[in-house]
């Protein structure tokens, strides 16, 4: 491999250049470099500064994440910071791109900072887990005070180079060459006599309430535990001499690198790269993409819209009649003023969309030129068919025809068209514009270019795509359906609504199912009930569920659901008429008592289960695929990685014992996926088929 560090010369100033493509993370190659170069710099006669700066798109993104869970290889980063803050010649750094976690912290070693304008700081380890671990929690509050570190450590956001420069944290901000702009500043600094100057000489700031922040994090951190652990590193930054507040940092560092959730955040980070890159798209050139029609201006519709015309697409908008069309364009300026106070687009971009970008229609032959149409019309085959079949006729040779369908056929909906190559399935997650997932379905007949352009689609409307093949509710709804009816299946045998919710939101869950069901509506479920009902697919009788539904209570939207509303979404008051409900159904199942933990067990297990048959039948390519889908789209914890990887974690030996155990009472259901089986069977986890 070719020397990660550069170094030239310019008069008394080196320049030592970070190179390790793609965003110079700090490998051991390059923090071994960088104690090298230091060395040479102050060995080169002349010499009376140094400036680091990041060759290609970043100064540094932080450490090498690659290197995490393998054993320690020296320098160790805080050494390699150590050894530069200590250097006896004043050391620059030039930003530009993003300094990240160890990335901002090689900076913060360094005496003075330079950055150009579009430069971004950042602490992100939370996002995997950790916290800074070489310094970031004692320099940063040292320069920028200890509420902009706090805040900083432990949302892991992106400063951008103004705010970081009115904070404290970089010196001066200019537009133009990092390099030239490092060397002109260091040169500038020795003209006028500047001396070096450590971070970790400076005074220590003022304290804050500490338990408090660090209370107040914690609740936020909905389980999540390295933001809170921040705060304490932050409090050791004030409270102790600067060379204890480093051991106090690496301490919880290296607590925080052992634990579960280092693990589930960093599965998360690599799978949601890995998610969109499969292997069959590589050199396949996806369709261009300019201009596509939707059909169905509902809220999912709408949503769709609203996606593609803020990442820059023109949309033609297909609706009924006029009163709808005009309905359609109402919801998505809703959506797009909500945009513009947010401040993601300008008066002007949202003028342009309104008035250019979209158009509504009621004519099908407003599509003849569209590249792809997607439509969101009611859940019905016969409908799906009724507008394949006039898309085909209209829609130009090369179009791409989809359809956002939660569960239905695409096969069968392809079929009614002469171009089922062309023909595929993109399942969107309401509000369109806000959720990240995205269901690439893909049947039999697509045309791989086609499956191409739905992941270029995803990409560019900042999605997490992932494959589906066609089945019952693809990846996510099947799931989803499965680990709903394990949680009913714990309220006929003791357990109550409240107590899952409860135990659910514990592990990490943003809501339990059934303080997702009164925000979704009950009477969504009450008509698939029906529905079955007629077509004789399912017992007749109402439940508890169609008795709540038959007094009006559908949820949030009526005031009353599982829960009382009277007193707002966030109170959760049990709606008392519900458990009388519950318990009149009970009658004859036999009732057995539910801790917090049988509660996640027994819906987890059912969630894994399904989820192995959804890999081991193809649906989802990889395990990874149905966590991601579970992470960005049900509200899963990221912290925990997905279903799949808590699995592994917990155990599938234990996991595949409690799956056969709940057979015993109800085998259909609980029939074990032969993929778990396998695995169990071979010693192996599921994080070996993601390889
Ligand atoms: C840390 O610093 C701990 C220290 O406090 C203490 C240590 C002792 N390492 O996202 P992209 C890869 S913790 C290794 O597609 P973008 C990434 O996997 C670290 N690889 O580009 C991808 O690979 P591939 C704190 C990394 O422009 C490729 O680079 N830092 C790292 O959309 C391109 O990435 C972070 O947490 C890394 N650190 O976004 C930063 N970073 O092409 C995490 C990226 O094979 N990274 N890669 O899929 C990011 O937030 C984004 O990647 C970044 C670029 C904003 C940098």
């Amino acid at each position: 491999m070719s020397d990660p560090i550069a170094y030239e010369r310019d008069g008394d100033v080196a320049v030592l250049t970070i190179n390790n493509p793609p965003v110079n993370a700090l490998s051991q190659a390059v923090r071994q470099g960088l104690m090298t170069r230091m060395d040479q710099a102050e060995g080169d006669a002349g010499v009376k500064a140094v400036v680091i700066v990041g060759e290609g798109r970043a100064f540094i993104a932080g450490a090498d994440i690659t290197e995490f869970g393998k054993p320690p290889m020296e320098p160790s980063l805080p050494d390699v910071i150590d050894r530069i803050e200590a250097s006896p010649l004043i050391v620059v750094a030039a930003m530009h791109g993003v300094s990240l976690g160890g990335g901002l912290e090689v900076a913060l070693g360094c005496h003075y900072r330079i950055a150009v304008p579009s430069a971004r700081i950042g602490l992100p380890e939370v996002h995997l887990g950790l916290i800074p671990g070489a310094g970031g929690t004692q320099r940063l509050p040292r320069v920028a005070g200890v509420q902009a570190a706090i805040d900083m450590a432990t949302t892991g956001r992106h400063v951008k180079a103004d705010e970081a420069h009115k904070m404290g944290a970089i010196d001066v901000v200019q537009d133009g060459d990092p390099t030239e702009l490092g060397i002109a500043y260091a040169q500038k600094l020795l003209d006028d006599g500047a001396a070096r100057r450590p971070v970790s000489e400076m005074p220590a700031p003022e304290g804050i309430d500490w338990d408090a922040t660090y209370d107040a994090v914690l609740a936020r951190g909905r389980g999540q535990i390295a933001p809170a652990k921040a705060v304490r590193a932050v409090q050791a930054s004030v409270e102790k001499p600067f060379a204890e507040g480093l051991l106090a940092e690496r301490d919880i560092f290296i607590e925080l690198m052992n634990t579960d959730q280092r693990k589930g955040m960093i599965h998360a980070f690599f799978s949601e790269h890995a998610v969109s890159n499969l292997p069959e798209l590589k050199g396949v050139d996806p369709r261009a993409v300019d201009h596509i029609g939707v059909i169905g201006g509902g809220t999912m519709g709408a949503g769709i819209a609203t996606a593609a015309l803020l990442s820059g697409l023109q949309v033609t908008m297909l609706e009924m009649s006029s009163e709808a069309g005009e309905a359609a364009r109402g919801r998505i300026g809703g959506n797009l003023a909500g945009a513009l106070k947010r401040g993601k687009i300008s008066q002007a971009q949202h003028d342009a969309i309104m008035d250019k970008a979209l158009q509504v229609s009621t004519d099908y032959a407003a599509l003849s030129d569209v590249d792809l149409v997607i439509e969101a019309v009611f859940e019905d085959m016969a409908v799906k068919k009724q507008v394949f079949t006039k898309l085909d006729d209209v829609c130009k040779q090369g179009a791409i025809l989809a359809s956002n369908t939660s569960y239905l056929d695409v096969n069968e909906i392809a079929a009614c068209t002469k171009r089922p190559e062309d023909v595929i399935g993109l399942h969107f997650f309401s509000p369109a514009h806000v959720m990240k997932l995205l269901e690439v379905v893909v049947p039999d007949k697509t045309a791989i270019d086609v499956v191409a352009t739905g992941f270029a689609l995803g990409k560019r409307l900042n999605k997490i795509s992932v494959r589906a093949g066609v089945c019952d509710g693809f990846i996510g709804n099947r799931i989803l359906s499965t680990y709903r009816q394990a949680a009913d299946q714990m309220v006929m045998q003791g357990a109550s609504p409240y107590d899952i919710d409860a135990a659910l939101e514990a592990f990490g869950f943003a809501m339990g199912p059934f303080a997702v069901a009164d925000l979704a509506g009950l009477d969504i479920g009450w008509a698939v009930r029906k529905r079955k009902r007629a077509e004789g697919t399912m017992p007749d009788g109402a439940t508890y569920a169609d008795k709540m539904c038959e007094a009006g209570n559908f949820g949030q939207k009526t005031g009353k659901g599982y829960y009382d509303y009277a007193a707002g979404a966030k109170a959760r008051v049990p709606n008392p008429d519900v458990m009388p409900l519950i318990e009149e159904d009970r009658a004859g199942t036999p009732q057995r008592t539910f801790t917090a933990d049988d509660i996640v067990r027994y819906y987890m297990a059912a969630m894994v289960n399904e989820s192995a048959k959804v890999v081991g039948e193809g649906i989802a390519r990889r395990p990874l695929d149905v966590d991601m889908t579970l992470l960005f789209g049900y509200g899963f914890p990221r912290y925990r990685g997905g279903p799949l990887k808590w699995a592994d974690i917990v155990g599938l030996d234990d996991l595949l014992g409690d799956i056969k155990s709940y057979a015993e009472t109800n085998p259909e259901f609980w029939a074990p996926a032969p993929l778990l089986e396998q695995l169990v069977a071979e010693g192996k986890t599921f994080d070996s088929l993601n390889s």
